[in-house]
């Protein structure tokens, strides 16, 4: 026989929702900046040169959204592009659709040209083709990112149309991933379509991936936005030592070429190059960190990486990867600010670079 009940009894149960996002589309379209300002920080690797991504990554979003406490396991993707190059490309090309595989909702990104004014906005023919893979029961939400540079925003409806052709989305959202605006309203159409689920990560977990792997990034980053032509897709930096105390880390790191050549490039007049590279690195890392960087640079030429399967399991650039679990990280990067990571909020020291 029950008597009162019980304050549990009582209590109003919160519905939550949990479940994996899949951001998706060509290379350059803004992907990697959308997650960023998901977030409201900093943590993936974004330039202007395609290809920057290339291994998925995870971040944690967590967001109320009519009511129901939300986690959204966000993984942003290597960009889809051409295969026939190199073995790091097929690798690259895998993980992103594997993500769309195996994902409970994906977002779709596609960036609006900078077409004259005069001329209608269409689709890349290569998001066109990417938005035509994708499985056919698949909940898909289109984001066309870039629209800061469109004045005249009836044009965007030329642009959904089009896409709509191709097959049914959840929802369209145009946003400005890089003025942060519209990014709001893309978490709450993705929260609702979530499965019901218990959240996967504590609620101060950022990231899966381990400090080392941002270290390596944010190297690499510096390299990809200091160099051009053929230097930032033959480079990637691995890290020799990590060590760190409360009080502050010491890194040494391997930035990899292919040829004498790229590595004069990088080196630059008498180490010039180098040292802005370690500089623009160094800080990049410190923030993330929340603590002073110690850090030391080598340039090696390390040839075919890109085509060697050992070296690609050596560098990271592993054949698949499992999808995102909280068993997964012996060391995960922490949220660098007190509390989890909510929208709206975004503090000064987390601001985009140019
Ligand atoms: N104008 C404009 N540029 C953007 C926007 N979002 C991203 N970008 C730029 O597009 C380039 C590629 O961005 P990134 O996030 O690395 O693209 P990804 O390859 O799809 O991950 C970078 O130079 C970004 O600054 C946006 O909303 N507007
Ligand atoms: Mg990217």
């Amino acid at each position: 026989m029950r008597g009162v009940p019980s304050e549990e009894a009582t209590e109003r149960v919160q519905k939550v929702r949990a479940g994996t996002v899949a951001i998706v589309g060509r290379p350059n379209v803004g992907k990697s900046t959308f997650l960023n300002a998901a977030l409201s920080v900093e943590l993936a690797i974004t330039s202007k040169t395609p290809q920057t991504t290339r291994t998925t990554l995870l971040g944690v979003v967590r967001r109320e959204v009519d009511g129901e406490a939300c986690e959204l396991r966000m993984l942003d993707t290597p960009g889809l592009h051409d295969d026939s190059l190199t073995a790091l490309n097929k690798r690259m090309n895998r993980a992103a659709r594997e993500a769309s595989a195996t994902a409970d909702v994906i977002v779709l990104m596609a960036a609006v040209a900078t077409a004259a004014s005069s001329r209608p906005l269409v689709p890349h023919p290569g998001d066109i083709a990417i938005a035509r893979e994708l499985a056919p029961g698949a909940k898909v939400v289109l984001v066309l990112n870039k629209v800061d540079r469109v004045k005249d925003k009836a044009r965007l409806l030329n642009l959904i149309d089009a896409f709509q052709h191709v097959r049914s989305f959840e929802a369209i959202v145009p946003i400005s991933a890089l003025t942060d605006d519209g990014v709001n309203r893309v978490l709450d159409e993705v929260a609702r379509l979530l499965p019901e689920g218990e959240p996967a990560f504590d609620a101060e977990d950022l990231t899966d991936r381990p400090m080392r792997y941002f270290a390596a990034e944010y190297v690499r980053e510096q390299v990809l936005r200091q160099l051009r032509e053929e230097v930032p897709h033959a480079t990637t930096v691995s890290i020799d030592t990590f060590e760190e105390t409360d009080k502050n880390a010491r890194i040494a790191a391997t930035i990899h070429v292919e040829r004498l050549g790229q590595k004069k490039i990088v080196i630059g007049e008498g180490g010039s190059m180098l040292k802005q590279i370690g500089t623009d690195a160094r800080m990049r890392i410190a923030q993330l960190l929340g603590k002073p960087v110690h850090l030391e640079l080598f340039v090696r030429e390390t040839q075919g990486w890109r085509d060697n399967p050992r070296l690609l399991e050596e560098l990271g650039y592993p054949e698949g990867r499992e999808p995102p679990s909280a068993k997964q990280a012996p060391r995960r990067a922490p949220a660098p600010r007190s509390g989890p990571p909510s929208r709206g909020t975004k503090p000064k020291k987390h601001r985009r670079s140019p």
